[in-house]
């Protein structure tokens, strides 16, 4: 910033003269105006879904989604170097074509530089190991008082590495037959061999017979697989022979089931490079909606919705070490559907998780707050009987927490909407629900919202306007602070949605002003910006004071929508 005013200190004097030549009275604004423009970020013929948004230390802003791609979800993002201006070509994050779904990415940048994308991916564990028994050849045809030979295989699967103890079962009266070995052990993935050999006693009779030979995994004797072996018993002085017609392993049959993990790989390069894959769930039952926070002390935390318990609970896992460790703790305990969790840490060292919740047949945002000692109890945000679902916490440099979520029609006209609230006291009131987009007749959902270093804050989400799914975002407008009286002789000035000489004779109004002048109270809102801080910090909260940095902000941005 300090740079910026530097070179922008002719743009704040013409500011200056232009803001003095303007003393109109304004009596009202309202802290948040939202720009009229959308801006459309993806344009493919499948859908996009799931949007985070993040700002870097370097002021890239990037955003990264999932998209449908070959009948599954592949991770992708974009970022910008230039406040949106243009943005990178979209990027896969995660393999292009996959046999796996990937979804619902979020990144976040840690406070050594490095970028973290945690997703959930649909990853079956690999089929329990396992084996066959074939036999070369399966149809013998053995004349009375002679014998014949097949080559009997056990072949390891997924990495079986027992022993196998062969025994032939079934064979017909008169018959013996031998193994060589009894007991066979296949390296994993490999072959072993065993001989059968089978004696026809001159007093068996001619026939067709079947026999078995079953193999048992030493360790797991109930373990058995078998092949069957035809047997045609010719009168004594014809000709053996065997044939090879058709073969009939005993089929393993492991079972794919979906079993969605938690996983997540870093760039400690800003995205030139990326790591291997961690993966930070194991176990057969789905792990969904996961979300990543860096706390002020170091510590990285996912949170994400699993159905370990058998409900879908609200989990997390933190690791102090960067990765090397994790801890799992259960954030909810209820016989409720628990989804979608945000998490973010307030200047006031609180952590506060949103998520949300299907009680009494209604899904809900709730959220609850760790004090620094403890979870307090779940608090409700929503309570429309609309469905609100996907919450996105931001905390914004005045102090205001915000709540960004999807809010379904579900007893109307089944569309969704993004709407948001926020809080000024911490949780103990929360401004009207407020919808964030005009109505329309498409679905807005999955919002992922932040606060860039000019104080605006940036709202991505997906949207169906096209036809499908594709991501788009908005943003606020940083110095629209009012505008021409609205409606006419109500005596409301609110933003008009740009920033212009309205915005600037208010500013001129309250320059100088601050926390305890008398005027104070009726500028406030003024105070857009301030210094960064703390230092290093990347942050320019308002510093109570309506002074350079203030104009600074309001003078980038004039005149734009
Ligand atoms: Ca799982
Ligand atoms: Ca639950
Ligand atoms: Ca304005
Ligand atoms: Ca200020």
């Amino acid at each position: 910033v300090s740079n910026l005013h530097r070179k922008n200190s002719t743009i704040i004097v013409s500011t200056l003269v232009l803001i003095i030549l303007f003393t109109i009275g304004i009596e009202q604004a309202s802290a948040t105006s939202w720009s009229s423009t959308t801006t459309q970020l993806t344009t493919y013929d499948w859908s996009d879904e799931f949007p985070s948004i993040m700002q870097a230390s370097d002021g890239r802003i990037w955003v990264v989604w999932s998209r449908y791609v070959n009948g599954y979800n592949a991770l992708y993002y974009r970022f910008s170097s230039n406040m949106g201006y243009s943005w990178s070509t979209p990027m896969n994050l995660t393999k292009v074509p996959d046999i796996y779904d990937n979804t619902k990415p979020s990144i976040i940048q840690t406070m050594n530089g490095s970028l973290w994308v945690v997703w959930a991916s649909n990853s079956p564990p690999p089929p329990s190991p396992d084996f066959t028994v074939s036999a070369s050849p399966n149809s013998l045809t053995i004349p009375q008082n002679s014998s014949g030979t097949s080559t009997i295989t056990v072949t390891s699967l997924y990495g079986f590495n027992d022993p196998v103890n062969l025994v032939v079962l079934g064979a017909p009266k008169g018959v013996s037959t031998t193994l060589n070995p009894v007991q066979v052990k296949p390296p994993q993935n490999g072959n072993a061999n065993s001989t059968l050999t089978v004696n026809v006693g001159a007093t068996a009779t001619p026939g067709n017979y079947n026999f078995t030979v079953t193999g048992a995994s030493a360790v797991s004797p109930t373990m058995k697989r078998n092949v069957s072996i035809t047997l045609h018993i010719t009168k004594m002085g014809t000709v053996s022979y065997s044939t090879r017609d058709y073969f009939s392993a005993a089929e393993s049959s492991p079972t794919l089931t979906y079993d969605y993990e938690i996983r997540y790989r870093t760039s400690s390069n800003n995205g030139a490079t990326w790591s291997n894959i961690f993966q930070l769930t194991q176990n057969t039952v789905d792990d969904l909606t996961p979300t990543i926070l860096q706390l002020r002390n170091g510590t990285i935390c996912i949170f994400y919705k699993s159905l370990v318990t058998g409900s879908w609970e609200i989990f997390y896992q933190y690791s102090s070490d960067g990765g090397a460790t994790w801890l799992t703790k259960q954030l909810t305990n209820n016989s409720y559907a628990d989804s979608y969790p945000s998490a973010i840490q307030t200047t006031n060292g609180s952590i506060w998780v949103a998520w949300d919740s299907e009680r009494n047949n209604n899904t809900n945002i709730y959220y609850k707050i760790y004090d620094g000692s403890q979870w307090l109890s779940d608090r409700r945000l929503t309570t429309s009987s609309w469905y609100d679902s996907d919450p996105c916490l931001l905390e914004t440099t005045e102090g205001l927490v915000w709540t960004f979520w999807t809010s379904t029609d579900v007893t109307g006209s089944g569309n969704s909407f993004v709407f948001y609230s926020n809080t000024s006291n911490y949780g103990g009131s929360w401004s009207p629900q407020t919808q964030f987009n005009p109505v329309d007749a498409n679905e807005d959902c999955w919002p992922s919202a932040v606060q860039i270093r000019d104080t605006s804050i940036w709202v991505t989400f997906a949207s169906s306007r096209t036809g499908h799914y594709q991501i788009f975002y908005k943003t606020s407008l940083v110095g629209d602070l009012t505008g021409p009286e609205n409606p006419s002789g109500s005596g409301n000035y609110p933003p008009d949605h740009v920033v212009d000489d309205y915005d600037l004779a208010f500013m001129n109004k309250a320059y100088g002003a601050k926390e305890g002048d008398s005027k104070w109270s009726q500028f406030k809102i003024a105070d857009i910006t301030g210094p960064e801080n703390p230092i290093n910090s990347r942050r320019y909260p308002p510093d109570k004071i309506v002074s350079v940095y203030d104009l600074f902000a309001l003078g980038k941005n004039f005149g734009k929508s």
